[in-house]
């Protein structure tokens, strides 16, 4: 049996009650795993540098195993843009390949740098008209119940390819789920921790990482996924927020 256990932290009060986000995580693990994880959650909750956090909400519940949809992970590649302006403009062009139009990309944009800090969760944009599409305001979708289906392989085939912070061990994951939702066309995502400025698109094609989305030391970070037009909101929130999924290295690359 597995265990979807999901951490939420926030400085100031609840976020419910308008505190800041400070840090989440989301990890599906047996139940002799459940002890260290959520140590270590709280380790990271108290010490992360986005600020000290004073609301840590942890959920633990288990997961039917016969509703656990595996999917291979997507292949990673690198565009070295040297700075915030190439590197965002280049991310630009990866949506467009993977069929965002482009009044959408900039739209989207628009509203991911108009929050000023960052949200929880992602905002559901529409891939024609760039508008969004979710009523969840600053709480956003919270991608949920995914995790690695063999730990040891994947930190293999992660560090292989030079990989090894936690940022793109958790991302890798989470975008797999995201690009494998109905209605789904890309996401668009850079970190809202100061000291991290990389950020990625994904599409079914792949996962595309750029190493300065934003400037060093800004808080704002934050995701956007595009959405064909006509997808049901409903049923897309439901997929990523309880589809449980775990996610492997595909075979060709073991
Ligand atoms: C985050 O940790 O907040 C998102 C990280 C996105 C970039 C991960 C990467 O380096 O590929
Ligand atoms: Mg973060």
């Amino acid at each position: 049996m597995l265990y979807s256990v999901r951490m939420r932290a926030a400085q100031g009060a609840a976020h419910e009650a308008g505190g800041r986000h400070i840090s989440g995580a989301e990890r599906m693990v047996s139940q002799e795993q459940i002890a260290p994880l959520t140590q270590n959650m709280l380790e990271r909750a108290f010490t992360h540098s986005r600020g000290q956090a004073d609301f840590i909400h942890i959920t633990i519940e288990s997961v039917p195993a016969e509703a656990i949809r595996l999917l291979p992970l997507l292949p990673i590649t690198t565009v070295d843009a040297p700075d915030v302006e190439s590197g965002r403009l280049a991310a630009k062009a990866a949506l467009a390949a993977a069929g965002v139009a482009g009044k959408a990309v900039e739209a989207g944009l628009e509203q991911l740098l108009a929050l000023g800090d960052s949200m929880r969760g992602a905002m559901l944009i529409c891939a024609e008209t760039g508008s969004r599409l979710d009523a969840s305001g600053m709480r956003g979708i919270r991608v949920s119940r995914m995790d690695i289906a063999d730990d040891t392989q994947f930190i293999r085939w992660l560090s292989r390819q030079g990989f090894g912070n936690i940022h793109i061990r958790e991302a890798v994951v989470l975008a797999t789920k995201v690009v494998s939702a109905p209605g789904m066309i890309a996401e668009l995502c850079w970190s809202d921790d100061p000291e991290y400025t990389a950020g990625y698109v994904a599409s079914p094609q792949g996962y595309i990482r750029f190493p300065k989305l934003k400037p060093y030391g800004s808080p704002q970070g934050g995701r956007l996924f595009f959405v064909r037009p006509g997808t049901s909101v409903e049923a897309l929130t439901a997929y990523l927020e309880t589809q449980p999924v775990l996610v492997a290295v595909p075979k060709e690359a073991e």
